[in-house]
């Protein structure tokens, strides 16, 4: 027997053969899904790159300071509709499978290109999905760097989908012109039987469709809750919903970061570096300045959010008193010596109304896992720039 044969053979076995007229495939029901996972896609790709561009920013790039939940609002939309397309992903793949198994297996060499830049769209978009569900329950099983990986791919996954819609624009036309359930059309104009007409009960494409939009919609509500407070109790996929000390959660810890009770000694200091000159300040020369109260969210990166009362310097002010009159970005230095113990503060931020050296959270001294003896807390920025147990502020 052939070696093509033979593979026929098995994937029959196995029910992985070509089987076109099974009810629940056929290009009316995966145009469908795929407009909505294109859109998913769509809407995670933006949201990404500008949380992306915000971290890592080129030089035309510039993010407003107001409002100051727009982060909070574009990265939840990140996590979110990366969530629900898992479901999206799993019912079109389960669509289309067995044109996988499609004779013939090779064919021309557009043919093969077709299943190449398929196979490219696959990888890349489970790749994605599962990286970033992992980042969102910080379980990181791999040895890559997530964000410059989790980047790159993105890339290539968009890519891959603008080919793939543009290849199958003729045939995804068609399928959403049709209604859903109605007899397919044969090439030569007529029209097939239905699937399996006289099975009561069967299942219809109907039937896949509003169980992919209910499973669609649990998948996304299961984890816009670790950013909406009243919907906390229906997140059963946040894994840090509102729990940690002062009622904020906590990614790491001060013991994490090696930072231990001795920042409570009388040797702290806060350094200010401007042009050279060296303004260290203590904890109580921080304490006797003007205070400035705010509520702003810490929005992390992974999804899940919150609001708090921070009270504190304004940085304006204390950059001030070592001489400087903005203008200028501001790096900020941690005790911390881990990946986010150094960030800058563009110059629009660090000239804010807004933006706060915090001492205080929610009405008590802050906890020292949340950065005391005090932190940097500024408007519509990723929690992950809102740098910690701060040690010395650089003017750049
Ligand atoms: N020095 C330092 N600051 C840091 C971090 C860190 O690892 N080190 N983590 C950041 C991240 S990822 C987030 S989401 C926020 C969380 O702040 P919280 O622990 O007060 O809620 O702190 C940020 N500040
Ligand atoms: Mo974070």
């Amino acid at each position: 027997m052939r070696v093509a044969d033979r593979i026929d053979r098995l994937l029959e076995t196995v029910g992985l053969d070509e089987r076109p007229r099974s009810p629940v495939r056929g290009a009316r029901l995966t145009a469908r899904v795929g407009v909505a996972l294109g859109i998913c896609f769509g809407i995670c790709f933006v949201t990404g790159l500008l949380s992306h561009w915000i971290q890592h920013p080129p030089g035309w790039f510039w993010w407003p300071t107001q409002p100051s939940w727009l982060y909070r609002f574009t990265q939840g939309l990140h996590v979110t509709t990366g969530v629900a397309a898992i479901p999206l992903l799993l019912v079109k793949l389960g669509t289309v499978y067995p044109k996988l198994f499609a004779r013939p297996r090779i064919g021309s060499p557009v043919r093969l290109l077709e299943r190449a830049s398929i196979t490219v769209l696959v990888v890349a978009a489970i790749f994605q999905l599962f990286t970033g569900l992992m980042n969102t329950a910080q379980w990181y099983p791999w040895k890559f760097f997530f964000t410059t990986t989790h980047y790159a791919t993105a890339w290539i996954a968009i890519g891959a989908i603008l080919v793939h819609i543009a290849v199958k624009l003729p045939v995804i036309r068609t399928a959403l012109g049709e209604p859903l359930d109605a007899p397919e059309t044969l090439p030569d104009g007529s029209s097939a039987p239905p699937a399996r007409p006289d099975h009561a009960g069967a299942l219809t494409r109907r039937t896949v469709l509003r169980s992919t939009w209910a499973i669609t919609g649990l998948a996304a509500v299961a984890v816009v809750g670790q950013t909406l407070p009243f919907a906390r109790w229906i997140s059963f996929l946040a894994p840090r919903s509102g729990e940690g000390p002062q009622g904020l959660p906590i990614n790491r810890t001060a013991q994490q970061a090696n930072i231990t009770d001795g920042v409570r000694g009388a040797d702290y200091r806060l350094t200010l570096a401007v042009d050279g000159r060296e303004t260290p300040l203590t904890l109580d020369d921080l304490r006797a300045m003007t205070q400035t109260t705010r509520d702003l969210p810490i929005a992390c990166v992974e999804g899940w959010s919150a609001s708090a009362t921070w009270t504190g310097v304004r940085l304006r002010d204390l950059l001030a008193r070592a001489g400087h009159s903005g203008g200028r970005d501001a790096r900020m230095i941690s005790l911390d010596r881990g990946l986010y113990g150094v960030t800058v503060l563009p110059a629009n931020f660090a000239d804010a109304d807004d933006t706060l050296i915090a001492l205080r959270l929610n009405g008590e001294e802050l906890n020292l896992d949340h950065g005391f003896p005090c932190r940097l807390i500024a408007p519509n920025r990723p929690g992950v720039l809102q740098t910690k147990w701060l040690s010395r502020i650089e003017v750049l």
